[in-house]
């Protein structure tokens, strides 16, 4: 007897019950059980079988964590074809989601009812594998060619509605998935409804297979399962039968099981839900959040108020005059309207959310009811203590007092005040009412609960939180520093930012450090140089002038319209801008530099060994809890194709050794920034990988 697909008759319907909680993954047991189910159903005269899940959802899919482990058997498309060429009526009733293999197995049943709220879909190509199962042969056949390709090449999920409308589902029905799913079994016995299996029906009709590979490898910037997964579908149409078409779809899943942008993948999606759960916050208790403050409504103030407006929070925004409080209700009125164009968010609440929850304020005395208040103002270390102080004098006891600092250091802010253990570092990155990243850092006195409402808030808001500890520019930035100033190194040394920016869009980036330092602007990069030459920088830093001359010149980047790229009016890609190159060939002239050629390979190789390392670091000093907070840090807030998993795992899958041993040949020529981590020196000498880490915390 099954533990996790009860069995139960209801006079001539066998009732096969998942219960695999949290999502009823389609693991071994789970496989097994419903194979028993079925020949039981058939041995004990059934005439029906319904299937559904219980909890939360119907099955979510094949188990993940089997992947890259030895199959066992009955696999998943196996089963599917045992239930599909079973000769009495098989119905599955679909409530929460019925994702990969779950709507595989949905498919393989001979109707399909769901709940409205169910949503269906076949996201594989996200995890860098395709539909397994049969999805890529059994869909286009109901749905046709062009529906089912977008499904499975973009993994969305469709509502039941639509699913309906698509001819995915038969019936979609208010209430409970066993009760709906009983009717309709009933009905469909009462009208003597014929079995009906999908192989059976005829191959959809072709396109032009080979034009929507190309577009669709193109869209996807270097991930192959999308691409791979039109191939499955073009053999539902084009194979001899139902049988060949699976066989093919088996290939090629094989091929990419095997493949490092599965393992990649995979990685990111296990790697983002841990994140989130740190062994210090079990059992502690977040602080409650209603109302938050927001003192500055620049940018970063801005959109950080529009992203807890949007979660339901009430706000008050602290200006320094009345004129800048408005200017700052106009851009988050600016944020809260494209929400309402993108469908996010309903006029009517639009307008709820300015008249009533969103209070602008000049006065901190506004703030003294605020159960959390962030602030972003000015970088500067003598202006964030006045503030501090200010709040220390208003705000409730037990208010939990945020900095969105991106480098300041937080715990000479918390000793500045009476109140150490409030405070708390809230890094989000613009604009903050999209950008998904959020580094909760971590002081030296901050309180458990704090950090816990840290991490509540983000999850409220629909953050990826990651926890980090105090440095400059904390995870993200400090790496960013680093791969960045590797970028400027290879400019002096003959490369040019634009095959840079190249070599590494064509690797995955989202952008190139040139293209994105534009978007940023120009005067961040250089505000920061500033500061740390007149820090005092070690002599052995390379430095470079290149980029202070356009700074110097009013050129800012896209703000101006003019950086290391051209802009044109209402063009968001720009062309190289020719001023650039003769400044760079200046500086290498005075820096009695020779210009030498780099391959794009070397390119991404020294970029990526320069992130890994400062990444070991910032783990061997405890910036970074494990190895994954990084990747997730990296793949969140810069860009990083998730295909490789992150730095980190894009390192381990490379070979931990072979980039030690670039750092170390790289470091005859500048031993100063290619000082291996002392981290990734034990890992190789223990023959370990991050990984390995990763299990360990
Ligand atoms: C596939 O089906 C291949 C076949 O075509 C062919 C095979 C031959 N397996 O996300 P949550 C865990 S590929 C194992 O926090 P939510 C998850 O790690 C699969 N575990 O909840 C977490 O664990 P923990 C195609 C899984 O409500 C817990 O469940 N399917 C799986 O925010 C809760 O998850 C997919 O790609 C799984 N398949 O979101 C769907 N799924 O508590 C992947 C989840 O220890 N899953 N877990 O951290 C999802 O998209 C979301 O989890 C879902 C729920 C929308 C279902």
């Amino acid at each position: 007897m099954s533990q996790v697909i009860r069995y139960e008759r209801i006079d001539d319907i066998a009732v096969l019950a998942a219960q695999n909680p949290p999502v009823n993954a389609l693991g071994v047991d789970v496989r097994r059980g419903l194979l028993a189910g079925i020949e039981r159903a058939e041995a004990e005269g059934a005439r029906a079988v319904l299937i559904y899940g219980e909890g939360r959802t119907f099955f979510a899919g094949a188990d993940i964590r089997e992947f890259g482990k030895p199959p066992q058997d009955p696999w998943l498309p196996a089963l599917c074809d045992r239930i599909e060429a079973s000769p009495l009526l098989v119905v599955s009733a679909l409530h929460g989601t019925a994702l990969g293999g779950g709507l595989e197995v949905a498919l393989s049943c001979h109707y399909r009812i769901a709940v409205p709220s169910a949503k269906i879909g076949l996201p594989e190509v996200n995890l860098g594998i395709i539909p397994g199962a049969g999805g890529t042969q059994r869909l286009p056949r109901v749905t046709g060619v062009e529906a089912a390709l977008d499904m499975i090449t973009t993994g969305r999920h469709v509502r039941a509605p639509e699913a309906l409308s698509m001819g995915v589902l038969d019936c979609v029905k208010e209430g409970d998935p066993r009760e709906i799913g009983l009717a309709y079994a009933r009905e469909l016995l009462d009208n003597n409804a014929p079995r009906r299996a999908v192989c059976d029906m005829p191959a959809p009709a072709p396109i032009d297979f080979d034009a929507a590979y190309d577009a669709v490898l193109k869209k996807g910037r270097g991930q192959l399962s999308p691409a791979v997964a039109v191939r499955a579908v073009q053999a539902a149409c084009e194979a001899d039968d139902f049988a060949a078409g699976q066989a093919r779809e088996r290939e090629l899943f094989m091929e990419l099981m095997t493949s490092d942008q599965r393992k990649g993948l995979i990685h990111a999606f296990f790697a983002e839900r841990a994140v989130s759960k740190l062994p210090e916050l079990q059992g502690v208790e977040p602080r409650p959040l209603h109302q938050i403050g927001v003192i500055g409504g620049g940018t970063m103030g801005a959109g950080i108020a529009t992203a807890a407006l949007l979660a339901g929070l009430d706000v008050v925004l602290l200006e320094m005059s009345p004129e800048a409080a408005h200017a700052a209700r106009d851009r988050i009125a600016a944020n809260l309207s494209g929400a309402v164009k993108r469908g996010k968010l309903s006029s009517d609440a639009h307008d709820d959310i300015l008249q009533n929850r969103l209070t602008l304020a000049t006065d901190y005395d506004a703030l003294s009811h605020v159960d959390l208040v962030i602030e972003a103002v000015f970088e500067d270390m003598a202006v964030k203590k006045q503030v501090f102080a200010r709040l220390d004098a208003v705000c409730k006891d037990g208010a939990v007092l945020a900095t969105n600092t991106s480098y300041l250091d937080i715990n000479e802010i918390a000793g500045s005040i009476s109140r150490s253990s409030d405070v708390v570092g809230l890094h989000f990155f613009s604009p903050a009412h999209v950008m998904k990243l959020l580094e909760v850092v971590v002081a030296d006195q901050t309180a458990p609960e704090v950090v816990a409402t840290g991490f509540a808030l983000g999850k409220r808001l629909g953050k990826v939180s990651v926890r980090a500890g105090v440095c400059d520019g904390f995870i993200g930035n400090r790496i960013l520093s680093t791969y960045r100033a590797c970028a400027d190194h290879m400019v002096l040394d003959g490369a040019s930012p634009y095959q840079i920016d190249k070599a590494l869009t064509d690797f995955g980036f989202a952008m190139g450090p040139f293209a994105v330092s534009d978007l940023a602007g120009l005067d961040i990069g250089w505000a920061t140089r500033k500061r740390k030459r007149a820090a005092g920088q070690d002599p052995r830093v390379r430095d470079s002038s290149y980029a202070d001359k356009l700074c110097e010149a009013g050129h800012f980047g896209q703000k101006t319209g003019k950086g290391y790229y051209l802009y044109e009016k209402g063009q968001r890609a720009g062309l190289p801008n020719p001023e650039v190159m003769p400044l760079i060939e200046a500086d290498r002239a005075a820096q009695g530099l020779a210009p030498r050629v780099f391959t794009d390979e070397e390119i991404v190789r020294r970029y990526m060994t320069a992130m890994v390392n400062e990444a070991a670091k910032v783990v061997g000093e405890g910036i970074a809890r494990r190895p994954l907070d990084v990747d997730v840090t990296l793949l969140y807030g810069y860009g990083f194709p998730r295909y490789w998993g992150g730095p980190l795992k894009w390192a381990d899958l490379n070979g931990l050794a072979d980039v030690l041993t670039d750092i170390r040949n790289w470091s005859e020529d500048d031993a100063y920034f290619w000082q291996p981590a002392p981290l990734l020196e034990q890992l190789v000498a223990e023959g370990r990988s991050f990984d390995d880490l990763n299990k360990e915390n």
